[in-house]
C-alpha cells in the first residue's frame, strides 16, 4: 500500500519538476518561450474543447469529416487480412475523431488493443469514461505522459503489428526541424509493416488560417493566458494577465502560424525564488501551428524513412490524413 502511495507521490513531484524546469528554462532564454504542451490542464482542456466548437476553427470538422465518412478507407489502409493488431494514439484528447474508427473496428470484430496517449490525465479520464460507456467491449489501456516516453511504454506492452495515430494537426505544434526529428524517432520505434497515420492542416487562404487562431471572441487568447494562470497556481508565480495581450501571426510563405503574448509594460514576474524581467512589448513565444503543402508532407515522409501509402482528404481539401509505412 505504502509503496504504491510513494510511487504515486513521486510521479506527481516529477511531473511538477519537469513543468517548473521547462518554464524557468523557457523564460530564461531569448526570446522568452513557453511550451504549448502545458496548455492542457483541466481549464485548458475545456478551452480547447470550446475552440474546436468555434465556427472559425475548421480543423476539427475537416478531420471529423474524414473519420466519419471515409472510415472504411481508413480501416482498409491499416488492416492486413483483418489480423489482430494494436492501435496507439498520440495526443488522443477525447478521441472524438478516432471513436468512429474504433466503432468500425469493433463492429468488424477485429481483435485489437487501443492505447491512447495524452499529456492530460484529465482528458484521458474523460475519454476513458466515454469509451467504457460507448464501446464496453473495447480493449483499452490509457497512457498519461509525453509522446515518446509513452510510445516506448506502448510498444513494450504491444506484441502485435502496430498502427500509430497522430491526428488533429498536432504535428503542427513542432517547428519543421522538430517534426523531422519526431518522424525519424517514430520510424525508429516502429517495425516493418507498422503504419503511421498523421493529420496535417494544409496551407490555404491565409485569412482563413489566421481567423482560426485569432477568433473575435478571444477564446484562443484565453487558451494562451490560461498557461500563465496555471503557472501562477502550480508554481507559486504572480503573472498579472491584464498586463499581457495575445498576438497571432500567420506567414503564408513558411506556413508557420504563431501565437505570442506581448508584455504591455515593463514588469517583473516571480516564479518561486526566480524573477523574470519583461521589457514593454517583449514577447513570450507560446505556440506554433505549422501548415503544410503536399510537397512538404512528401518530403517529411521521405526524409524520415517512410513512404506514403495514401492521402485521405476532407471534402473541402483543407486537411489531410496521410498514411505512412
Ligand atoms: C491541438 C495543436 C492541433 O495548433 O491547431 C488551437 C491547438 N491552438 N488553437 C492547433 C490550438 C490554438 C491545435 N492543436
Amino acid at each position: 500500500m505504502n509503496v504504491q502511495l510513494d510511487t504515486e507521490c513521486q510521479k506527481e513531484t516529477e511531473v511538477i519538476t519537469g513543468f517548473r524546469s521547462d518554464v524557468i528554462e523557457g523564460l530564461s532564454g531569448t526570446p522568452k518561450k513557453l511550451f504549448s504542451k502545458y496548455f492542457y490542464d483541466k481549464t485548458g482542456d475545456e478551452l480547447f474543447q470550446q475552440i474546436m466548437k468555434m465556427p472559425e476553427y475548421y480543423l476539427t470538422n475537416c478531420e471529423l469529416d474524414i473519420f466519419k465518412n471515409k472510415t472504411p478507407e481508413l480501416a482498409q489502409s491499416i488492416l492486413v487480412n483483418d489480423a489482430p493488431f494494436d492501435l496507439i494514439e498520440l495526443g488522443a484528447g477525447d478521441a472524438m475523431k478516432s471513436t468512429y474508427l474504433l466503432k468500425h473496428l469493433v463492429e468488424k470484430n477485429i481483435d485489437f488493443k487501443y492505447m491512447p496517449i495524452d499529456i492530460s490525465g484529465n482528458i484521458l479520464s474523460v475519454l476513458n469514461d466515454k469509451l467504457r460507456n460507448e464501446l464496453p467491449t473495447l480493449d483499452m489501456t490509457t497512457l498519461e505522459g509525453d509522446y515518446f516516453d509513452m510510445l516506448d511504454k506502448a510498444t513494450s506492452i504491444s506484441t502485435r503489428r502496430k498502427v500509430v495515430l497522430f491526428l488533429g494537426g498536432n504535428i503542427g505544434n513542432m517547428d519543421i526541424e522538430e517534426s523531422y526529428h519526431f518522424c525519424r524517432e517514430i520510424k525508429r520505434k516502429l517495425s516493418t509493416g507498422d503504419v503511421l497515420i498523421i493529420g496535417f492542416d494544409l496551407k490555404k487562404n491565409p485569412h482563413m488560417i489566421l481567423n482560426a487562431y485569432n477568433d473575435p471572441a478571444g477564446i484562443t487568447a484565453s487558451f494562451n493566458m490560461n498557461l500563465l494562470l496555471r503557472i501562477n497556481r502550480e508554481l507559486e508565480a504572480d503573472f498579472d494577465i491584464t498586463e499581457f495581450q495575445h498576438y497571432q501571426t500567420y506567414d503564408p510563405v513558411s506556413g508557420a502560424c504563431r501565437s505570442f503574448l506581448v508584455s504591455l509594460a515593463r514588469q517583473d514576474v516571480h516564479i518561486g525564488n526566480n524573477t523574470f524581467s519583461f521589457e514593454e512589448h517583449e514577447l513570450i513565444d507560446m505556440e506554433i501551428s505549422q501548415k503544410f503543402s503536399e510537397n512538404d508532407i512528401t518530403n517529411l515522409a521521405k526524409e524520415s524513412g517512410f513512404h506514403i501509402l495514401e492521402n485521405i482528404k476532407d471534402s473541402n481539401r483543407w486537411f489531410v490524413d496521410s498514411i505512412w509505412q
